[in-house]
């Protein structure tokens, strides 16, 4: 007799749920199915699942592929169910290619290729919430973006569009999700819009995707002059969509936990904000070659205003940039230095000199000393003038921390407005202003 193992949350059931345990069962002549719990979710840092485990275990059971079914609880536990059940046969879909290859020591490890259109017909009628997110971009962003998806519940991967036919083709076997050539037929195809594209090309894809009435989550600066934020933004709210810009930091918990410590008075009133970020690119790259839209302040620069601007509020009474460019007159570091009326804050960025990537927070009681990468929010200090009175406080920040922009995205899809303070319109359009500002000057 062969017996097949299969694991899995089984939120929302869906039909690539049902294909997956479908094909599992054809396997073998046993099939346990393994449900996940929420503790074990939270462990492993999957978002928003929910159905309850009882519901979940029920959708399964329904489908009559489970010859039994175990509750997953901790990690590990897929290696001891392999030996304790005798396994043949450990089984999940493609979207998790290799992750499970240290599992071929026990047993046999089949990878089934994943349901690639969960058709909104049955989505309609069971009364489902997934959303269906199209990529546009293939790079290495969009790269990172769908192992991310993945572990969020309630939105699903539908497919990629790039104008290069062949690299969306190449994405789309690589990831098992759908390639489009037609743009029209993408749009089609999905509810929301991840854009991945260079920054100059943002502006277009945001337009065109909300004139085909889709929500839309677009990667940092999402566009470069104002006039073109506020203009798609008032677009947005007319059309009931959802506009979003994927500041990944602005949305990670270790940061909303820094800024709600930095404002509570801790340190008293806050007077300066110094953030550095420098990542030493290849020469050949498109972000050290490209002198129109390239630089160090176009590519990090969100990241490094984004603590100023959320401590001291967008009306700042004055930036300057100054900046070290190359032989091509690109950027290569810069500092943008803000001053407000009780306080000032600098932003550094690097793509061609390295330094240490550092966030403090100083106030009249005490500062705030981020360790590096900051923007990846995990461990941050409370330091007073008694050098001994430190306070810690840390949080997670699991993979590329992409699952919890979209998060936020989907619940505001789902019209949860809970978490829009985190990187307000406001937010976003003094962002683009100040990348107008430095374009103006450096171009
Ligand atoms: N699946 C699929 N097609 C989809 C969506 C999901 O084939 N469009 C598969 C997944 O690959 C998985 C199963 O359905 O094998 C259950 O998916 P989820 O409920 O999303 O569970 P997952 O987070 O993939 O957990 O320990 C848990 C396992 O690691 C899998």
């Amino acid at each position: 007799m062969t017996k097949v193992i299969t694991y899995g949350t089984f939120d929302l059931f869906h039909e690539g749920h049902y294909r997956l345990l479908q094909r599992a069962k054809e396997l073998g002549d046993f099939l346990i199915v393994g449900v996940t719990t929420e503790g074990y979710d939270q462990t492993r840092g999957k978002l928003n699942v929910i159905d309850s485990l009882m519901t979940r275990v029920e959708n399964v059971r329904k489908t009559g592929f489970a010859d039994e079914i175990v509750i997953e609880e901790s990690p590990g536990q897929k290696f001891r169910d392999i030996k304790k059940f005798n396994i043949d046969i450990f089984t999940v879909g493609s979207d998790w290619t290799g992750h499970f290859d240290y599992l071929n020591d026990y047993c046999k490890v089949v990878y089934l290729e994943r349901t690639k259109d969960i058709s909104s017909t049955m989505l309609r009628t069971q009364k489902k919430h997934i959303q269906r997110i199209g990529i546009i971009g293939t790079g290495r962003i969009a790269e990172r973006f769908i192992p991310e998806v993945n572990l969020v519940s309630g939105i699903s991967t539908q497919g990629v569009y790039n104008l290069n036919t062949e690299s969306s083709i190449r994405f789309a076997e690589k990831w098992n999700i759908n390639s489009y050539t037609e743009i029209e037929d993408f749009f089609d195809a999905v509810d929301a819009v991840y854009i991945a594209t260079p920054h100059e090309t943002h502006y277009q894809y945001i337009k065109m995707s909300l004139e085909h009435g889709k929500h839309v989550l677009c990667e940092k600066p999402m566009v470069l002059e104002k006039k073109q934020a506020e203009e798609l933004f008032r677009y947005a709210k007319e059309h009931n969509l959802v506009l979003f810009e994927g500041i990944k930091t602005a949305y990670s918990p270790g940061f909303s936990k820094l800024m709600g410590i930095a404002c509570s008075g801790m340190i008293g009133s806050i007077r300066n904000v110094e953030a550095c970020f420098t990542k030493l690119e290849n020469p050949a790259s498109r972000e050290l070659t490209d002198l129109k839209f390239g630089g160090s302040f176009t590519e990090l620069g969100s990241y490094t205003v984004l603590p100023i601007i959320k401590i001291f509020g967008t009306e700042f009474e004055d930036i300057r940039f100054d900046s070290i460019k190359d032989e091509n007159g690109l950027d290569i570091f810069t500092k943008a230095h803000f001053k407000y009326p009780n306080g000032m804050g600098t932003a550094t960025c690097g793509l061609g000199v390295k330094s240490e990537g550092h966030l403090i927070i100083s106030g009249t009681k005490g500062y705030i000393k981020v360790d590096s990468p900051w923007w990846k929010t995990t461990y941050f200090e409370v330091h007073y003038e008694n050098p001994d009175d430190v306070e810690k406080y840390s949080d997670r920040f699991l993979g590329d921390g992409l699952r919890y922009e979209i998060n936020d995205f989907l619940s505001m899809i789902n019209g949860n407005t809970e978490s829009e303070f985190k990187l307000t319109q406001k937010d976003s359009i003094t962002l683009t202003e100040i990348m107008e500002k430095f374009m103006l000057e450096n171009r």
